[in-house]
C-alpha cells in the first residue's frame, strides 16, 4: 500500500520527507494542501489532521506529523538499512542532532523571516528577525566545516533536511545572506537525489 502525504511544495519539512523517500526509491501519494488559501484550516484536513499543519503522512492506519519524525519513520520502516540513517548510538543521535538543529532553528528562523510574506500576510519583512536567520545559518557554516556533509562524511537524513530549509531561503531570497550562499553552493554539490 502506498503512503499518503499531505504536502506544500513551499514547505521545507514537507521537501525533505519528499526527498527522504525518494532517496530510497519510495514511492508516495502526494496530496497537496495550499497553505497560501490555509487550505490545512479547512475541516476537511483537520478532521484528519487535528494539529492542522503539514506534512501529514498517513501509512495504513497509522498517522504521522512533524517532518523529522516522519523521516525517521520512513527510514526505519522501509530504508533497509540505509547509510542515510545510521544505525549506530552515536552517529544517529548526531543525526537526530542536526535533524533538531535544523527544524528547531534554521527552519523556524528562515520560516519566521520569510514565510509571513511568501504567504501573503503580510507585506514586509521584519527585520528583527534577519539577524537571527543570519546567525542559524552561521552555525551550519560552522557543522560544515572541514565536512563534505552535515554530521561528517557521509550523507544522511539531516543533509536531506538542512538542503530543503536552504533552497526555501534560497527561493525565497530577497537579499544577500552571505554564508548562505556558500552552504548553498556546497550542498548542492553533494550527490542528493533529483531535488
Ligand atoms: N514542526 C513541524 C513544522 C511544520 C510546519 O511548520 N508546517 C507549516 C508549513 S512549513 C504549516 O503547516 N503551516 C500551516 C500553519 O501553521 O497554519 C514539522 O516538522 O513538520
Amino acid at each position: 500500500m502506498t503512503c499518503d502525504l499531505y504536502y506544500a511544495p513551499i514547505s521545507s519539512p514537507c521537501r525533505a520527507v519528499m526527498l527522504t523517500a525518494e532517496a530510497i526509491g519510495l514511492s508516495l501519494n502526494y496530496k497537496p494542501i495550499n497553505t497560501i488559501a490555509d487550505e490545512q484550516l479547512d475541516s476537511d484536513y483537520s478532521e484528519i489532521n487535528s494539529i492542522k499543519i503539514i506534512p501529514l503522512l498517513i501509512d495504513g492506519d497509522y498517522e504521522l506529523s512533524e517532518g523529522p519524525a516522519i523521516m525517521c519513520y520512513l527510514m526505519d520502516m522501509y530504508g533497509e538499512n540505509s547509510q542515510l540513517y545510521p544505525k549506530s548510538i552515536n552517529a544517529r543521535a548526531l543525526v537526530h542532532q542536526r535533524l533538531h538543529f535544523d527544524i528547531g532553528n534554521l527552519h523556524k528562523a528562515v520560516s519566521l523571516y520569510y514565510y509571513p510574506v511568501a504567504l501573503k500576510k503580510e507585506l514586509e519583512y521584519d527585520e528583527t528577525k534577519y539577524e537571527r536567520l543570519k546567525d542559524r545559518f552561521a552555525t551550519l557554516d560552522k557543522y560544515l566545516e572541514g565536512h563534505d556533509y552535515a554530521t561528517g562524511r557521509y550523507l544522511t537524513i539531516a543533509d536531506l533536511a538542512l538542503i530543503a530549509s536552504v533552497t526555501t531561503a534560497e527561493v525565497i531570497l530577497e537579499k544577500s545572506v552571505t554564508s548562505l550562499l556558500q552552504v548553498l553552493e556546497a550542498l548542492l554539490e553533494l550527490p542528493l537525489p533529483t531535488y
